[in-house]
């Protein structure tokens, strides 16, 4: 027999976060280290005999390495059969889609997400449960226990799988499918939207776009998608290679770190439309030309329009947003007359409400956005929402967000990141905020009356479970509000996020900058939080 125990003893840092364990390459190359976080999750779990596991990642350093030892365990551990993506490449969507096609026990992913990659970059495992999504809470809570107790692990010796070229082989007694990892998802988005539509809108003379994919998953995706199932040209894809380093970049779709795409689309001849994803393929930034468009807008104008969609033609059942993502969804599902679910931040929370069919649209304000085709956010999946409607309402972005605004009302809204501040510098502002919340309610900040101020709790309303302790809020009269929430995803000391939001109806004042908008309630955060004296930042590391 070639099933092996290993002794090991545990790691006191192997804590999921809001998006599974993320940490430093050098961490994980620890010996022991992702094996016991591997065994840990299979310990979490029921029988795995005649079970199929999915696994594939983001490209990244580390993740063929990382796939052996995996592949090697789940044979160990009792799974029967194993899809992996060819080259051990999945986008996270793309794993969802495939872990619910194949009525898979569920999936590991490889992916830091945006973080940056190599050998000393960040590394991340996150476990997916049987309905596609990320595990919730009472698993990843039961993945960290199994940590703090572990004392041996199983694992196949057995020589390395090779993963470069797709068919069927086995590991010992599991059988391994290796995949191409972009053929089911290209027919499952064939299946949500107008192909022929968005085809005659590329095919437009007047039409171009710029797809960034910043040297991450969706390069391959991409070029399925656009260039051979909807007719784009191959300049319309760049960095669409994807590397193990990420070409040294930061594959986080905003602003500041897709600086090449935006330089190209607000180019005074750039094209109409233009976007990019990041490091797994999950999470989106949509822009038209010299146009940014805001997540949260982004959300609530995808549900305003998803009757031009044909997956959503029928009606939506409801919309869930994270509690910092804007309110603007919320006025377009008032509107609807559907509810708009508020949730903790992390994908995972929307599962359930999708599984009960409780909501059909979910987004973040953190350029995540999604529907109820999986259960992870998708990024391709919201430019293909986006070219859907552009071809439907025949206009350019900046209208349709225009007129959304007329219609609706505008949400102001802006967050800032403070990354790296000293852990203990930032626990302190937090419990100091939270400690000065009972003297705040009824108090005058910015021309504005607190109404509540509270550490967000949720109550699951499908299984009932009770998340407490997810962002300090400060809530004014007029709509406006203030949150502060540490980072879940970082790997090194703390990273501050700032939410700031205020609602304006008046049609003569929905064009004006965010920050200029947002600059009262920014100056009364940090005033509240004490940010400039405590950490020293004279402003924030990015804002989005
Ligand atoms: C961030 C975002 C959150 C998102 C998470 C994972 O978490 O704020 O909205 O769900 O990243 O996205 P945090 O805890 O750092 O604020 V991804 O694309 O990194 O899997
Ligand atoms: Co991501």
């Amino acid at each position: 027999m070639s099933m092996i125990t290993v002794s090991t003893s545990p790691f006191d840092d192997q804590k999921p976060g809001t998006s599974g364990l993320r940490k430093k390459v050098t961490v994980f190359q620890q010996a022991h280290y992702l094996e016991n976080f591997v065994q840990s999750t299979f310990n979490a779990l029921d029988d795995k005999k005649g079970k199929t596991i999915v696994v594939g990642g983001d490209g990244r350093f580390y993740n063929p390495e990382a796939i052996q030892v995996i592949l090697k365990m789940a044979a160990a551990n009792g799974f029967s059969r194993a899809i992996v993506g060819q080259h051990g490449l999945l986008s996270t969507p793309a794993a969802s889609h495939l872990i619910r096609k194949n009525n898979a026990y569920g999936g590991l992913i490889l992916s830091a997400s945006h973080n940056p990659a190599g050998p000393s970059g960040d590394f991340g495992i996150k476990y997916n449960v049987s309905n596609g999504g990320p595990a919730p809470e009472m698993i990843t809570d039961a993945i960290f226990a199994n940590t703090k107790t572990i004392d041996h692990y199983q694992i196949a010796e057995l020589d390395d799988i090779k993963l470069d070229v797709t068919g069927t082989t086995t590991l010992s007694e599991m059988t391994v499918d290796i995949i191409d990892p972009v053929v089911d998802y290209v027919a499952l988005m064939a299946e949500l939207f107008d192909f022929d539509a968005i085809r005659a809108l590329i095919a437009q003379p007047g039409f171009s776009f710029c797809f960034d994919a910043m040297h991450a998953i969706t390069g391959p995706y991409a070029t399925a998608l656009f260039q051979e199932a909807l007719g784009a040209s191959p300049t319309s894809i760049i960095n669409g290679v994807p590397l193990s380093d990420f070409g040294g970049g930061h594959p986080d779709p905003n602003l500041t770190y897709a600086k090449e795409l935006v330089d190209i689309v607000f180019a005074d001849d750039g094209p109409q439309f233009g976007a990019a994803s990041d490091g797994d393929g999950d999470r989106n930034m949509i822009l038209g030309h010299q146009f940014f468009v805001t997540p949260s807008d982004s959300l609530a104008i995808i549900a305003a329009n998803a009757h031009l969609i044909p997956a959503y033609q029928s009606g939506l059942s409801g919309i869930a947003r994270s509690m910092p993502t804007s309110q603007a969804p919320d006025r377009v599902a008032a509107a609807l007359n559907i509810p708009c679910h508020e949730t903790p931040t992390g994908w995972k929370f929307f599962g359930n409400l999708l599984d009960a069919n409780a909501a059909t649209l979910c987004g973040e304000e953190s350029f995540g956005t999604g529907s109820n085709h999986i259960r992870e956010k998708d990024g391709l999946w919201a430019v293909l929402c986006w070219l859907n409607i552009l071809a439907a309402r025949k206009q350019s972005v900046s209208a349709i967000v225009n007129d959304h605004w007329q219609q609706y009302g505008r949400n102001y809204y802006t967050r800032h990141d403070y990354e790296a501040i000293p852990s203990d510098i930032a626990q302190k502002m937090m419990a100091d905020v939270e400690n000065g919340f009972s003297s705040l309610v009824g108090q005058t900040l910015a021309n504005r009356t607190v109404r509540y101020a509270d550490n967000f709790s949720y109550h699951d309303p499908v299984d009932h479970s009770h998340s407490s302790q997810q962002g300090l809020r400060i809530g004014f009269d007029d709509g406006a509000r203030l949150i502060y929430r540490l980072s879940g995803t970082g790997t090194e000391g703390a990273t501050l996020r700032v939410y700031i939001e205020s609602y304006e109806s008046d049609s003569a004042q929905l064009n004006i900058e965010p920050q200029t908008a947002l600059a009262d309630l920014i100056a009364v955060a940090d005033e509240l939080a004490g940010i400039s004296s405590r950490t020293g930042r004279t402003a924030p590391t990015v804002i989005t």
